[in-house]
C-alpha cells in the first residue's frame, strides 16, 4: 500500500483568481498555466495498520501540527473516497525555491494525491485525480498535466467538473519564463486570504469578471497559433488586472514593492528595444518573465542588472505527473 509520485509546479498565464465555493475550492473563472520543468514535489504515501495518526515529513524533517493537519484533512477526502481508514506515512521532497515566489502547494497537493490514490489502488483517470488534487489547493489540479494546462471552471454545484485539461503537450511549444528572485521586504497576504477579499470587497472584480474569459480565449488561441506577441501581450494584461483588484479591495493591498516596478521597467525597456519579453506577477512581490528561447540569455542578463535583483531561475514547459519507483524513504514499522 505505498507509492511515490512527482509533480511539477504552474505558472498561470491566465490568473485562478476567486472562489465561488471556499471549501470545495471551485473557482471563479477558468483559467490556464504552463507546467514548469525545473520545479517540482516527490511525495511517497504508505498506509499502514501500524499507524495511530499520520505522519508527515517535510523534505527530511518531521512536520509541525498544522501542516500535518492538512496533510490529513486532505488524506481524509481520499480515505472516504476509496473506503480504506488506515492512516498513511508520508514523505515529501520539494524542489521549489519557495522564496522565488512559487508556491510548493500546486506540486505538493498534486503529487500527494497521485501518490495516495495510487498506494490505496483507486482506478481514477487524470481528470479525477484533477479534482481531488484541487480539494488540496486550487491550483494543484493544473499540475496533474505537463504543458500548456487549462483549469475549466466548471458549473455542477459538486464540482466534479472543475478540473484541468492538457490544450498542448510540453514539447510542442518552447518557451522560456525566468523568475526573479527579489529580496522579499514585507510580510505577504496569502493568495488565499487576498482572493477573498478582492471578491468580497473591490469593485474591480466585477471588471475581472467581464473580461476574464475573453482573456482565456485569446490566451489559447495565441497558444494554438504558437503566436507569442499575441500570448505576451494577453498574459502581461491578465496579471495587471487581477492586481488591479486588489488596489480596489477594502483595506486595500498590494503584492508588489518598489523593486516590482524596477523589474516590470525593464521588461518595458526590453520590449522597446525590439526583445519580445512579458512579465507575470502572482500574490508576491516577485517577477515572471516569459520570452523566447533565443532571447533567453540576453533577457537573463538584463534582468540580472536590476539592482534589487537576486537572481533569476530559468525554466520551460515541463511534464505532468509521473510515478516513481519506491526508493528508500522514512517507513512506518
Ligand atoms: C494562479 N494564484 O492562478 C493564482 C494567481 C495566485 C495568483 O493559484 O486557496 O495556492 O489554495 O486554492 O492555488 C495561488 O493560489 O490557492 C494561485 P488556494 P492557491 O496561480
Amino acid at each position: 500500500m505505498e507509492a511515490t509520485a512527482k509533480a511539477h509546479t504552474n505558472i498561470a498565464l491566465i490568473k485562478y483568481w476567486g472562489k465561488r465555493n471556499e471549501e470545495l475550492f471551485l473557482p471563479m473563472n477558468s483559467n490556464l498555466s504552463i507546467t514548469l520543468d525545473q520545479f517540482y514535489t516527490i511525495t511517497s504515501v504508505q498506509f499502514c495498520e501500524c499507524l495511530t495518526a499520520d505522519k508527515f515529513y517535510l523534505n527530511d524533517t518531521l512536520a509541525t501540527e498544522d501542516e500535518t493537519k492538512k496533510i490529513s484533512e486532505f488524506l481524509d477526502l481520499i480515505r472516504n473516497l476509496s473506503g480504506v481508514k488506515k492512516y498513511a506515512v508520508v514523505d515529501s521532497t520539494n524542489k521549489v525555491p519557495t522564496a522565488a515566489g512559487f508556491a510548493s502547494s500546486a506540486s505538493g497537493f498534486a503529487a500527494l494525491a497521485a501518490a495516495a490514490t495510487k498506494a490505496l489502488g483507486m482506478d481514477i483517470d487524470e481528470p479525477t485525480l484533477s479534482t481531488i488534487a484541487r480539494r488540496g489547493s486550487g491550483s494543484a489540479c493544473r499540475s496533474i498535466y505537463g504543458g500548456y494546462v487549462e483549469w475549466k471552471k466548471g458549473q455542477l454545484p459538486d464540482g466534479t467538473d472543475s478540473h484541468a485539461e492538457q490544450i498542448l503537450p510540453e514539447e510542442k511549444w518552447d518557451l522560456s519564463i525566468l523568475s526573479v528572485l527579489l529580496e522579499p521586504k514585507q510580510k505577504k497576504i496569502l493568495s488565499r486570504e487576498g482572493m477573498k477579499r478582492s471578491v468580497e470587497t473591490s469593485p474591480f472584480y466585477q471588471g475581472w469578471l467581464d473580461t476574464v474569459d475573453e482573456d482565456l480565449e485569446v490566451a489559447k488561441q495565441a497558444i494554438n497559433q504558437r503566436n507569442f506577441e499575441m500570448l505576451g501581450d494577453v498574459l502581461e494584461r491578465n496579471a495587471m488586472k487581477m492586481h488591479a483588484t486588489t488596489l480596489g479591495a477594502n483595506p486595500p493591498f498590494m503584492y508588489w514593492q518598489s523593486a516590482t516596478f524596477d523589474v516590470m521597467e525593464k521588461v518595458q525597456e526590453l520590449r522597446e528595444s525590439g526583445i519580445h519579453a512579458y512579465f507575470t506577477i502572482d500574490a508576491g512581490p516577485n517577477v515572471k518573465v516569459l520570452c523566447q528561447p533565443k532571447d533567453e540569455e540576453y533577457v537573463r542578463e538584463a534582468l540580472m542588472s536590476v539592482t534589487s535583483v537576486q537572481d533569476v531561475f530559468t525554466c520551460h514547459p515541463g511534464p505532468g505527473i509521473s510515478y516513481l519507483p519506491q526508493t528508500k524513504r522514512k517507513t512506518c514499522c
